[in-house]
């Protein structure tokens, strides 16, 4: 990965004025009393419509972002009040949601925003099938390639990239960031590669492996409401054990060939067999994204949309203390289309993907 600091000067960022942020805490309080926590299907049903109540402003300038697909593909809504104390520590670990009911507030936040790209969901295989995922240092994470790592760079990737059911964006909202670590972030505008190059990563000669935090040992899964059975969990497990042994070959660029989409993981993409072409296309794709990375150190309040078609993200390693002073962000992942992951809900109305 790239060593230099590039501060990101592409993000479209927008700063809450504090009548909004009136406005805005007056619905989040209004919700957060109405619904027992984010996960409750009643709200997940109804948060399309209580979206429609955040301020105007708000509302055009995250349509502009999903209608625009320009620039880096990352926007931010910033201003957004987090009480520290209120939060208290952070967490050592994701599990047991319980105690996390001190962020009801954010999460609530962060899901009426999310909603105004599309429809939140979670994956079974991912911290029990919660639709909203703490991102915070887990000791014994420490080294992995996860969001809950810390040591290493956390590589740059699309959210989910083996997986056909990704998300379209990924929400990322910033409870605290002391040392102002710094997410990072590539798009698709900015890769310099020749025709030739780009016609060959447009051809099903890739894989993609399922990345570590779908992993069993990563979940321990199987007690959260979100997941109807046992049954279903295992058989979501199966699947992934099926597509790391067997993994489809995709492209890496697909869409409009002037305008490609992309779908990419540094850690886990390889080519589909011995093929000197495809190889070098692949290490000059590499090499493109590594030298266009920009960084951005979120701060508290600032929430982050990143379009997961045409932008990868990672985070810079970090020294993390397990003290309750942690840096703290919580993420969703949005789709704009519930209906193409059908097959793998229990149901029209389920948002977990087994
Ligand atoms: O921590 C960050 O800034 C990004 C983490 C990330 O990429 C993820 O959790 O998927
Ligand atoms: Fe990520």
């Amino acid at each position: 990965m790239a060593s230099q600091r590039k501060n990101s000067h592409g993000v479209r960022r927008l700063r809450i004025t504090p009548e909004e942020l009136t406005a805005i805490e007056a619905l989040v309080t209004q919700t957060a009393s109405s619904y027992r926590s984010v996960e409750d299907q009643r709200f997940l049903k109804e948060v399309g419509v209580i979206a429609h109540d955040l301020p105007l402003r708000i509302r055009r300038f995250i349509n502009n972002f999903r209608m625009g697909e320009t620039g880096l593909g990352v926007c931010l809504v910033s201003g957004y009040s987090i009480d520290q104390l209120k939060i208290r520590k952070t967490p050592s670990d994701w599990h047991t949601k319980g105690q996390f009911s001190r962020t009801r507030q954010e999460e609530f936040f962060l899901i009426l925003l999310g909603s105004l790209l599309g429809d939140v969901f979670g994956w079974a295989t991912q911290q029990e099938g919660s639709i909203v995922h703490e991102v915070l240092p887990v000791k014994e994470h420490e080294d992995a390639q996860l969001g809950t790592g810390s040591n290493q760079d956390l590589w740059w990737h699309s959210e989910d990239a083996f997986h056909p059911y990704r998300a379209d964006y990924v929400g990322l909202l910033c409870l605290r960031n002391p040392g102002c670590v710094r997410t990072t972030f590539a798009s698709v505008d900015m890769l310099r590669l020749s025709k030739t190059q780009m016609e060959v990563l447009r051809q099903e000669r890739f894989i993609i492996l399922p990345d570590e935090s779908h992993q069993e040992g990563n979940c321990d899964g199987g007690k959260h409401s979100a997941l109807n059975t046992e049954y279903l969990l295992s058989s979501a497990y199966e699947r992934i054990v099926r597509m790391k042994r067997d993994p489809r070959r995709v492209p890496l660029l697909f869409g409009n060939a002037e305008a490609p989409y992309f779908c990419l993981d540094a850690v886990y993409m390889r080519i589909a067999g011995a093929d000197d072409e495809a190889q070098k296309a692949l290490h000059d794709l590499v090499q493109a994204i590594n030298a266009s990375l920009e960084e951005i150190a979120l701060e508290p309040g600032d929430c982050c949309f990143i379009d997961n078609y045409r932008t990868v993200h990672g985070r810079r390693a970090f020294r993390a203390n397990y003290d309750g002073t942690d840096r703290w962000l919580k993420r969703i992942n949005i789709t704009r289309d519930l209906r193409k992951s059908r097959a793998l809900r229990p149901s029209c109305s389920s948002r977990v993907i087994h």
